[in-house]
Parts: C-alpha cells; structure tokens; sequence
C-alpha cells in the first residue's frame, strides 16, 4: 500500500478499494472526516484510472436556456425571475434555433437545454423545440430537460412522467441532464427547494427515462446548508438508483454559488473553497463505483482547478459551454466558454489523453 496510505486512518478504506469491495455509509462519512485531502485523492485517482485509464473527456457544445421565468421559488437560485423584471424573457422556438445557429460550428455535438417552469410552456412547445432543433442541426445530439423540468411538465399536463418523457423522446430528447437533484434528503430539500419534487421522484424519473433508453446525468448541490451525513446518503441514493437501471452516464457535483440569492443573503453563505471541490470530486469518484465519469465542471470550478482535479478522480470537464447563465447569474466569475484549443491544452497539460465525445460519450473525431 501506499505510504501516504499505510498509516493513515483511511488504511482500511484503502484495503476495501484495492479489493474492488464497495464502500459502506461509514466509510463515507469517515472519508468525509478527513483532513487528508491528498490521500483521499490518491484513493480516487486509483479508483479513476481503472476505470478511465488517463482519458479525459470533453464536449463542444452549447448552453440554451428557454425561459427565465420559474413558478418555484428556489432560494438558492439566481437566474429565476417572475416575470414582470425587465429581464425577464422567454424564447420562442425560432428564437431558440436562431440562437443555437449563431455560435453553431460543425464540431458542436451537444446542447445543453435547461429553463425556468414556465405554467404557458407545455408539452407541445417542448417538443416542437426539440423537433425544430434536430431538422436544423441532425448530428447534434439534444440533452435537455431536468428531471423538475418533467415532473413541472406533467404537473401541468395532467399526465404522468412516463408520458412525458415518451413523447420528449420521440421528438429527438438523446439525454438528460443531472440537474435538479439538489441535496435529496428531505429535512434539507424542504428548506432550500419545498415546491421541488422530492428525492425519490427525481430518483423515479431518472429511473423512467433510463427503462425508455434515455441515458442521464446526475448532480448535487453542496456547499450550502448540507451536512456531510446528506451528501453521503445523495451519493449512495444515486449508487443503489444506477444499480437498478444503469442509465447514469456521469455525476457532477455543483458548488454552491452565494450571490444574489436568498440563501446566501440569509444564511451569509460564501464561495466554496478549493479544498472543498477536490474534496467532493474526489470522495463521490470513490463512492460511486457504478458510474463510469466525474464532471469536474470548469464553469463553476474555474478552469485551473477542474485541470487539478484530473488527478482527484475527475474524467470529464464538461466542454465550450458557450453562454452560461445560472452560475453567471450567482457570481460565477469564469470566461463565458473555452475554446476546444484551451480544453485539449489543459488535458494535455495534465499528463492525460483528451477525448471528444458528444453528449452519450461516443468519440466524434480522434483529436490531432
Ligand atoms: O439544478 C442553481 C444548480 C443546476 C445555483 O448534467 C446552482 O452535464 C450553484 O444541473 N449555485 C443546473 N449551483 C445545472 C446543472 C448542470 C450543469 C452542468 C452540467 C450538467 C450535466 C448539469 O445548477 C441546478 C442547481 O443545482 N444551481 N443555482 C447556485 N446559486
């Protein structure tokens, strides 16, 4: 065993990896424990190289936000608006393609759409949305929707979620993002999203989406109010869920960002710290064995330490982006997109082997 390893209190945990034995609740909060970020590291980055080898992944794509208007009042949210703000806005259909054409390349492979819960916005311009998208741009593959984005949707509807995943996914949905999942114990879900649904129906929708080939993404907010029993419990809720169904591609944990948002003005809440972003790269690459990739998203990391966290477990940085506006909005300080030069520049830096995928992890073009 390794030396930062072998005399540490996380030698047992260490002989559970190097078994391939999977982790208990307890070892997750003793990794949680500890101050030894850099063994927990190691721990990770052992648990990633099987899986990965030194490939890292990435994306050209798009961020599109729909609308900002949100019926849910979210206190951690900064990008909701009610509707009468003067920025407040909602996207026709045409104005969602004519947008996605402005910084469209023949390299993009993915957009990411993701909006507020509009009540006027249903079934239908969803799907007309997607339609209009793939005739216009075939090869781009469409991850949309967060699992609140279907549970609003069918709400409104009056039809369950399985409906609306069906038609989303017979209007040309390839995947879904992980967003939405928040911190899925319910003492903290009910203070900082009440209206959302709950743990188990977000969990329940992924589930669906998976049974209909739709694979998904997930996510967890931290760095707020949760306690380290929460995020443990969120990650292995997520690792019994990918037991059942399979269809979680990778998990993104999203720090909490404080301003201009109720939480942060109540609660006084600040930026996460590096430390603390390693940290949970790191310990959900060793607690969930049964998905294959770690975002380390370089949009709400910085771009310097999404490049660190390479070597903490992480094998994706997510991609261009290109106008990001919900991280943006609570004071994400980051360029809006990197270039695909500056992506290969910081894998390549790091010692590893970048890889171009689309948003279901197939390689579209060996990079030079
Ligand atoms: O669900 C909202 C989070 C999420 C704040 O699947 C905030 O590849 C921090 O899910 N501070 C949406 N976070 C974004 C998302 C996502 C992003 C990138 C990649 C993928 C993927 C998914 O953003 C929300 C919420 O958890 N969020 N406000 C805030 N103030």
């Amino acid at each position: 065993m390794n030396q930062l390893l072998a005399h540490s209190d996380l030698a047992p945990i260490a002989e559970k990896i190097q078994a391939g034995e999977r982790l208990s609740f307890e070892d997750g909060m003793q990794l949680y424990a500890s101050q030894n970020l850099m063994a927990v590291g190691y721990l990770a980055n052992t648990v990633n190289r099987r899986l990965n080898g030194d490939r890292v992944y990435f994306v050209q794509n798009r961020h599109l936000n729909p609308t900002n208007i949100c019926a849910f009042h979210c206190n951690f949210c900064s990008f909701r608006r009610n509707g009468d703000e003067t920025d407040a806005y909602i996207l026709s259909v045409d104005d969602i393609v004519e947008r996605a054409a402005q910084t469209y390349t023949e390299r993009t492979s993915e957009f990411h759409i993701v909006g507020g819960l509009h009540p006027d916005l249903q079934l239908d311009y969803y799907c007309n949305m997607l339609r209009a998208l793939k005739q216009a741009f075939p090869q781009v593959r469409l991850k949309a929707f967060t699992a609140v984005e279907i549970d609003y949707l069918a709400r409104i509807c009056g039809v369950d979620w399985q409906t609306v995943l069906q038609a989303l996914s017979e209007a040309g949905l390839d995947a879904m993002p992980g967003g939405g999942a928040e911190i899925f114990h319910s003492r903290v879900r009910r203070k900082i999203c009440p209206e959302k649904v709950d743990g188990d129906g977000w969990l329940a929708i992924h589930g669906i989406a998976h049974g209909l080939g739709i694979r998904t993404n997930a996510t967890m907010l931290y760095g707020h109010i949760e306690h380290d029993s929460d995020r443990v419990d969120h990650l292995l809720r997520l690792r019994e869920q990918q037991d059942k169904t399979g269809g979680f591609m990778t998990f993104v944990p999203l720090a909490y960002h404080p301003e201009n948002n109720n939480l942060g003005r109540m609660r006084k809440l600040d930026f996460t710290t590096g430390f603390e972003d390693l940290r949970n790269l790191a310990i959900s690459r060793i607690l969930l064995d049964n998905f294959a990739h770690i975002k380390g998203y370089w949009v709400m990391i910085t771009p310097a330490l999404a490049q660190l966290s390479l070597s903490f477990g992480v094998s994706d940085i997510d991609g261009t982006v290109i106008e990001e506006r919900i991280y943006h909005d609570a004071g994400a300080r980051t360029d809006q997109g990197l270039t695909r030069r500056d992506l290969i520049h910081l894998i390549r830096a790091a010692g590893k082997t970048p890889i171009e995928r689309d948003a279901l992890y197939s390689e579209v073009e060996a990079v030079a």
